[in-house]
């Protein structure tokens, strides 16, 4: 008999009533016997341009309610085979930059600390950088970023260091993530000058640029990140704007020519092979949602990662 939680049967209570959490799970005080922890990081301190990633956490726990208890692909039932709740959110200061850094730092340590995994929803793309450095816990890391944009830039506005431009020029320079061990999928746009990737390229970052996913398809390009990434510690981060903003426009930086969320569907579901040490999904910005069809993207993705996440806590246990 196990003692997992579960979330609130929708059979019962109609998933549109009820207090919001993700998933509908509840909501804990502690991440202590957890295998995965759910929790938001209502923070966009780090925007450059249009702001409203702060609100991202409450509107993807509203749109998950649409999720259900099981994967129709793979079969996984993340509430059967691991121990998953909502967390709440991380303490955050909205008018303090890097406070707000040091705290969302701080309590992801706490989280980490309990041996959980953390699977969080942004918050701007900043929040990750903290977020890295609290679950490298010494290691250095592997990532899979989705994204429309490689937010490796040194400063913005006459030296800025922290911004959500910035977080993984920070994270190789602390040396959280190995540089040759991170993969960006999805890239495009204008960008500032030419040489923008120039830096990341030359620290060993594989860049993928839409144009080359396009031509090669998600197995393709999933199967060169795993190699890349290989069986170290890695930490999958999921921007929404790398999802075209005809399905997900509440974003602050939107980017056509993105993938189709099937293809991000296709993606998340081949990385059962990676060594998952947490995860997240970051910038969605209600404010500039529809009907919250940004919000259920996030939350979907959020689900997809959460089910292989779950299937690795099950095959660890077994171990
Ligand atoms: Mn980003």
């Amino acid at each position: 008999m196990t003692t997992y939680h579960k979330p609130i049967d929708a059979a019962e209570v109609p998933r549109f009533a009820g207090h919001s959490t993700f998933m509908r799970l509840p909501a804990v005080a502690s991440a202590e016997g957890l295998d995965i922890a759910l929790v938001g990081i209502p923070w966009d301190g780090g925007t450059t341009n249009r702001a409203g990633a702060r609100h991202g956490p409450r509107e993807v726990r509203n749109l998950s309610s649409l999720m259900r208890s099981a994967h129709h692909v793979s079969g996984v039932a993340p509430f059967e085979i691991a121990n998953i709740a909502d967390v709440g959110d991380l303490s955050v200061n909205p008018i303090d930059l890097m406070d707000g850094i040091a705290r969302i730092q701080r309590g992801m340590e706490e989280i980490v600390a309990t041996g959980a995994l953390p699977l969080s929803v942004g918050g701007d793309h900043l929040t990750t950088l903290p977020v890295l450095r609290a679950v490298s816990r010494g290691r250095t890391l592997g990532m899979i970023h989705f994204d429309a944009h490689s937010d490796t830039n040194d400063s913005y506005f006459g030296g800025n260091k922290y911004t959500h431009g910035t977080p993984f020029r920070r994270a190789i320079e602390e040396g959280v993530l190995d540089p040759k061990r991170v993969v960006q999928i999805g890239i495009r746009g204008s960008v500032y000058e030419p040489g923008e990737h120039d830096w990341a390229k030359a620290q060993g970052i594989r860049i993928i640029y839409m144009e080359e996913f396009v031509r090669r398809g998600p197995e393709d390009v999933i199967a060169e990140a795993c190699e890349i990434v290989g069986m170290q510690e890695t930490y999958i981060t999921f921007d929404v704007d790398s999802i075209d903003p005809s399905m997900a426009p509440g974003t602050g930086t939107p980017e056509v020519g993105g993938f189709t969320t099937r293809e991000a569907q296709q993606m998340l579901r081949l990385l059962g092979a990676v060594n998952i040490v947490g995860a997240d999904v970051v910038e969605v910005a209600p404010p500039f949602d529809i009907g919250g069809m940004t919000a259920l993207v996030g939350a979907t993705m959020m689900f997809e990662l959460m089910c292989v996440m779950a299937a690795q806590a099950e095959r660890r246990r077994k171990r």
